[in-house]
């Protein structure tokens, strides 16, 4: 049980809408039908009443349409990701509502909302729909920037929100982008403490200078990473303890869909106790990099 005056939520990629090849409307519609039944009762497990909520939506909540050819024939009309999507934030909302009166939303957009090249940079899918979510939801406080990134105080730390899609791969592999960008960052936007993000939907927490990086998974398995990366995608989401001494104090990732995944339902759970790092529960070894 992981009792905090703050708890921490990363989502991303959820990809509200997104189809399988092959597969049909029913069996998506049912699947993120069930999403947040799903994440609910893992987070329920986990998790005691916390004072403060903080939801971080790192984007590509919609899958979106028209960002890569093909893109039509796997994907589920905009309205109905729109409303699976809005589902899934209600029953969420309720949930969180019953553990703490104080949760406050951050919005980043992704890259799969967006409408076209021609379009506004601001003219993106996950924009329209958490403006939705936030006239359909007066309880939790909404903090949105309409940047691409935001940097913000949360619990006295500093926090650097991102979606992730600036950041270049090498060799297909996202881990150094990402600790250079951050170091980088850190000079030119920053200082912060915590940099959050996700895009890649590969589960990761990395620690560098003193700054800790949770690199968030997504929720559903396909074959995307697999051709081109070669790596099954991390079907998990972070959820963390924010703490006086730490701005990551313990980490559990929940695990969404396990059926293509060669061990079950171990996720990634470590714990992070100040600079200490334990390891609480074996690495699966298909949501890591080496
Ligand atoms: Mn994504």
């Amino acid at each position: 049980m992981k009792s905090n005056n703050a708890l921490g939520l990363v989502v991303s990629d959820l990809h509200f809408g997104q189809k399988r090849i092959n597969e049909t409307d029913d069996s998506a519609i049912r699947f993120y039908s069930k999403l947040a039944k799903e994440y609910i009762q893992k987070l329920d497990a986990i998790v005691e009443a916390n004072e403060r909520v903080h939801l971080f939506l790192l984007g590509d909540i919609l899958e979106g349409e028209g960002i890569f050819p093909t893109q039509a024939h796997d994907a589920l009309a905009i309205n109905q990701q729109t409303e699976l999507a809005l589902s899934f934030f209600g029953d969420l909302f309720d949930y969180l509502g019953t553990m703490s009166h104080h949760i406050h939303v951050y919005p980043i957009k992704g890259n799969h909302g967006r409408v076209g090249k021609y379009s506004a940079e601001e003219t993106n899918w996950d924009t329209v729909f958490y403006k939705h979510l936030e006239l359909a939801h007066t309880e939790p406080a909404f903090h949105n920037v309409y940047n691409d990134w935001h940097l913000c105080v949360i619990e006295d730390w500093m926090f650097l929100l991102m979606h992730g899609d600036c950041i270049p791969m090498y060799f297909q592999i996202p881990d150094y982008g990402i600790r250079t960008r951050m170091m980088n960052w850190v000079s030119s936007i920053g200082p912060f403490d915590a940099f959050l993000l996700g895009h890649f939907h590969h589960l990761k927490l990395m620690h560098y200078n003193g700054i800790y990086c949770l690199l968030n998974g997504c929720a559903r398995w396909n074959d995307f990473s697999v051709k081109k990366m070669g790596m099954a995608p991390s079907t998990a989401q972070w959820c963390f303890g924010i703490g006086p001494d730490s701005p990551v104090t313990w980490t559990h990732a929940i695990t969404l869909e396990n059926e293509h995944l060669r061990t079950p339902d171990t996720g990634v759970n470590q714990v992070f106790r100040g600079s200490t790092v334990a390891l609480e529960v074996s690495t699966n070894p298909n949501n890591y990099y080496p």
